[in-house]
């Protein structure tokens, strides 16, 4: 019986949050102390565990067959690689950053400048489609030191909060992409494995749909019910259960994380009365 192989970091910023989706996909992984390989218990998959960076050669060379990592490493580093899925985690942006005494003009700036970065390739595409000349220094750790010890002019790096930057003197001067977790994939021959994929991916819409979705109910007038039903977008229609009081009905519904909250000011003030939002955790369409 054939396995699907999946690789995930081993230590670091996507490690818990890969192992939680694999987790809530039902994939259980027999081994805690993370030996470079271990079994999933109850699905036919192996958990191989890498350095980020190292994943996106191991699809390629077909050591693993799909892995989770960071959409920034996929563009780095990952030739011929396909994203399968988008995961919504470790949501970050590749930024040029500037001290921050300096003024931004626009692209212009980093003519002539030395840059620092760790992500070499995907700074050359961007100052290539901006037609600007500029050395690119590559350096692996600690970018953001590099202005202050006058090793560069700017920096090109991985900007989550900011903190980073500000407290070394620098500030975000442009966003050059956005990036997250994605589950990527190889050719895949064997059809055994594609059909494990394909049971592994339905599990994952499904947890990754619970996540960004919310289960509301609420109590309404029948009068405002017409107005509030047009206001919910719903999975199909809304349930809507008689309430004992007359004249009352209750609304359940499914509505997405990020039109939430102007959702439910827009349901307030057609009536709704009562809200109560619960998590999803699994929704099979
Ligand atoms: O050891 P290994 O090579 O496996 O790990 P790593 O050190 O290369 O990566 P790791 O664990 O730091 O990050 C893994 C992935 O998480 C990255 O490739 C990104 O896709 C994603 N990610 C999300 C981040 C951040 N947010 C992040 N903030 N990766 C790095 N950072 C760093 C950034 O480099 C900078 O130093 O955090 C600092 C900035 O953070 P703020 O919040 O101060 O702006
Ligand atoms: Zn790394």
């Amino acid at each position: 019986m054939q396995k699907l192989r999946i690789a995930i970091q081993k230590s670091g910023r996507l490690s818990e949050k890969s192992l939680q989706l694999l987790k809530d996909c039902g994939i259980n992984v027999s081994n805690g102390n993370r030996t470079l390989l271990a079994a999933g218990k109850n699905f036919p998959v192996e958990i191989l565990y890498l350095r980020d960076d190292d994943i996106p050669g191991y699809i390629a060379d077909g050591v693993a067959d799909v892995g989770i990592f960071g959409e920034n490493v996929l563009l780095e580093k990952g030739n011929d690689l396909e994203i399968i899925s988008k995961l919504g985690f470790a949501r970050c942006r590749m930024s040029v950053a500037i001290p921050r005494n300096e003024e931004y003009s626009g692209p212009e700036f980093l003519e002539g400048k030395r840059i620092a970065t760790s992500y070499p390739r995907i700074l050359k595409n961007y100052l290539e489609e901006n037609k600007v000349n500029a050395e690119i220094h590559e350096i692996l750790g600690s970018v953001e030191i590099a202005p202050s010890i006058g090793l560069s002019g700017a920096i090109f790096d991985i900007v989550s909060t900011g903190s980073t930057l500000l407290s070394n003197g620098l500030k975000e001067a442009e966003v050059v992409l956005k990036s997250e977790a994605v589950l990527v994939g190889g050719k895949i021959k064997d059809s055994e494995k594609k059909q494990i994929l394909e049971k592994l991916l339905f599990r994952m819409n499904a947890v990754l749909k619970g996540r960004t979705n919310k289960y509301v109910l609420l109590n309404a007038p029948n009068d405002s019910l017409d107005k509030i039903i047009s206001i919910l977008p719903g999975m199909k229609s809304p349930t809507v259960v008689p309430l004992a009081d007359k004249g009352w009905s209750a609304v359940h519904s499914v509505i997405a994380e990020d039109r939430f909250w102007e959702i439910i000011d827009q349901l307030k003030e057609a009536g709704a009365q009562g809200l109560l939002v619960v998590p999803i955790e699994k929704m099979v369409i």
